[in-house]
């Protein structure tokens, strides 16, 4: 039972608080803060629109951590950051980089660029920076690939021997 507005404050940054009935004692109206609004609870700083208080509605709400070889994003009202692919070009004190396990490393040993490709748009090319090796694992299903040679073979191949991924060929 309230019996002015301020017995209506629902200590929630993102909603609107209702008023008081003071006929009936019932608090009325309220509604949620639109989205981006700027609250201060639950380790938030934005509305999410939807009554809670959330650190991101999108990635450009997210502290940019200034390295290349972690990507950040914003997902469920979170902010998540998780390393680049491993081989994946970066800035190396001006020179030429590569990314291992979210750090930027010297390229030097995987030089040139193309070294571990294997023309084969179907596999990941990763040079290892530490030590210059080089792996060329399958991409996943259905990655994209401009090499219809390779991809259709692999499909046809899988579709013969009744391997399990058989069953997304159809749509290719
Ligand atoms: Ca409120
Ligand atoms: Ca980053
Ligand atoms: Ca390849």
């Amino acid at each position: 039972m309230c019996e002015n507005d301020d017995d209506c404050d629902d200590m929630n940054d993102c909603t609107v608080n209702g008023t008081c009935n003071t006929t009936n004692g019932m608090c009325e109206g309220g509604s949620d803060e639109p989205i981006d609004t700027t609250c201060d609870m639950d380790g938030g700083t934005v509305c999410d629109g939807a009554g809670s208080c959330v650190e991101c509605n999108d990635v450009a709400q997210c502290t940019d951590d200034g390295n290349e070889c972690t990507v950040e994003s914003c997902e469920g009202g979170d902010c998540l950051s998780e390393n680049a692919a491993n081989s994946t070009a970066c800035d190396f004190n001006g020179g030429a980089g590569l990314c291992w396990n979210g750090a930027c490393l010297d390229a030097a040993n995987c030089m040139p660029a193309d070294k571990c490709d294997d023309m084969d748009d179907c596999t990941a090319d990763v040079c290892d920076p530490t030590d210059g090796s080089c792996t060329n694992d399958d991409e996943p299903d259905d990655t994209a690939c401009s090499d219809a040679g390779d991809s259709r073979f692999a499909a046809t191949a899988a579709w013969w021997i009744g391997a399990p991924n058989g069953t997304t060929l159809g749509t290719g």
